[in-house]
């Protein structure tokens, strides 16, 4: 099967996002590469119509905390998705599978909740470099991908 670069998206494709309401949180560890997934979701939510003023941007600490982060920004705003971005990279202890099953399994549990679109762009990698073929490199860039399956899902929630 050929492989595809997702972040390669079709712009005409893509809903536009004009009125939308978007909240992104990026989680500060390994944040020169959080920091580029997240300039990748701002820049194509800000290229598909979304105003400025109508993106919510929050930093934590984690990508652990990321979830109840989402959590807490839809019961206090009202807002059409949450993107999630986050970067978690294999090391010697077993923290990499927690992390990675809480996050996970937290986003999921989120959307359900609130009946909102909360996107995971989260890299789980098993080193730096990998993580950077993906925020920006040969593999495209996660926090672009996250904002165009934002836009797509809040557009099939109004069409609901
Ligand atoms: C503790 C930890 C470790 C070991 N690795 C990462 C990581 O690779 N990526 C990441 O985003 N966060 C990591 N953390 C921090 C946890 O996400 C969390 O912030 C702490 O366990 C505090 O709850």
């Amino acid at each position: 099967m050929k492989k595809t670069n997702l972040s390669d998206y079709d712009p005409n494709s893509v809903p536009n996002g004009g009125g939308y309401k978007i909240g992104v949180i990026a989680a500060e560890w390994n944040h020169e590469v959080t920091d580029m997934l997240l300039d990748g979701a701002l820049e194509t939510l800000m290229a598909s119509g979304v105003c400025k003023d109508d993106i919510m941007i929050r930093r934590v600490p984690g990508t652990f905390e990321l979830p109840s982060a989402a959590d807490m920004m839809l019961s206090y705003h009202s807002l059409d998705a949450v993107i999630c971005i986050g970067c978690v990279i294999q090391g010697e202890t077993r923290h990499f599978e927690f992390i990675c099953q809480a996050v996970s399994q937290g986003i999921t549990n989120v959307a359900l909740k609130h009946g909102r679109p909360v996107i995971f762009s989260v890299l789980t990698t098993n080193n730096m470099g990998q993580a950077l073929e993906r925020a920006g490199g040969r593999h495209g860039n996660k926090g672009v991908e996250g904002a165009v399956t934002a836009l797509k899902m809040i557009a099939y929630h109004k069409s609901l």
